[in-house]
C-alpha cells in the first residue's frame, strides 16, 4: 500500500537534538497521534537521526523524516519531507539544496516516499527563520505564496510555520480558502487543546514541537482534536 499522509489530522515533531525519555517517548508514540515527525533546524546529526527513529520505530505509529541536512539522513523511515522554503531570499533553499540531493541521491530515491512541501517560515525568532534567510511576508504574500504552491508547484503541503510561536489563526483561515487540493499544515506553538482546535478548524493537519518537551501532558490532550469533529 502506498504511504500517505494525506488523512493526517495530528502530528507530533520530535527534535533529534533533544533529549527525550524512554518513557516520554512512549507517551508520545501511543498518544493516538497520526504520526511522528522528526526534525529540526540545527545540529542535526546522522547519529542522532538514527537513534530517534530506531526508538520511534518499536511502535506501530508512523515516521516520517522532514529532511534538513543531506548528511543526516537514514533510510529507517516510512517517508520523507522535503522542505522547499518559499519565502527565503536565497534560491539554495528553495531550489538548490535539493537539486544537489536529487543529483547524488536519485537513484536510491523512491518517489513514493518523498514528499516535497512548501514551506513558509513565520517568525522571525525562529531559527529556521534565519538560518535559511527568510523575508517576513505580508498577508498578501502568503497567499500568493499558498497559490504558487498548489497551481505552480503542485505541492501536496503547503506548511505555514511559525516554530516556536502561536500563529495568526485569521491567516490560517485565509490560507486554506485559497488552497483546494494542497493540504495545509499549520505548526507553531501549540500548547494546549483549545489552540489546537482552533488551528485545526482550518488547517488539514496540525504539528506539536516544543511542548513536548515543556508540558508533555497538555501536549497528549492535543491529540483530542482527532475526537471531534468540526
Ligand atoms: C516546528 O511547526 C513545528 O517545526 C512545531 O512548532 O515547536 O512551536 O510546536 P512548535
Amino acid at each position: 500500500m502506498l504511504f500517505s499522509m494525506d488523512h493526517w489530522r495530528h502530528a507530533f515533531k520530535l527534535d533529534p537534538n533533544k533529549e527525550i525519555s524512554d518513557k516520554d517517548l512512549e507517551s508520545v508514540c501511543e498518544s493516538g497521534t497520526d504520526g511522528i515527525i522528526v526534525g529540526g533546524t540545527d545540529d542535526v546529526t546522522l547519529p542522532g537521526v538514527v537513534d530517534l527513529v530506531s526508538r520511534v520505530k518499536k511502535y506501530s505509529v508512523p515516521c516520517v523524516l522532514e529532511v534538513s541536512s543531506i548528511d543526516a539522513i537514514s533510510p529507517e523511515f516510512d517517508a520523507y519531507l522535503i522542505p522547499m522554503v518559499l519565502n527565503s531570499q536565497d534560491k539554495q533553499w528553495m531550489m538548490d539544496v535539493q537539486h544537489e540531493a536529487i543529483k547524488q541521491y536519485k537513484h536510491f530515491m523512491s518517489w513514493k516516499e518523498m514528499f516535497f512541501e512548501g514551506y513558509c517560515v513565520m517568525n522571525e525568532d525562529a531559527k529556521a527563520f534565519t538560518y535559511t534567510n527568510c523575508k517576513l511576508p505580508t498577508r498578501e504574500d502568503v497567499l500568493a505564496y499558498a497559490y504558487m504552491a498548489e497551481h505552480v508547484f503542485h505541492l501536496p503541503y503547503f506548511y505555514l510555520e511559525y516554530s516556536g510561536m502561536y500563529g495568526d489563526p485569521d491567516l490560517v483561515y485565509d490560507v486554506s480558502s485559497e488552497l483546494g487540493q494542497t493540504k495545509l499544515i499549520y505548526g507553531g506553538g501549540i500548547h494546549t487543546l483549545a489552540e489546537a482546535k482552533e488551528m485545526s478548524m482550518y488547517a488539514d493537519m496540525i504539528v506539536v514541537g516544543n511542548a513536548i518537551y515543556t508540558n508533555l501532558t497538555e501536549a497528549l490532550q492535543t491529540v483530542r482534536i482527532k475526537q471531534q469533529s468540526f
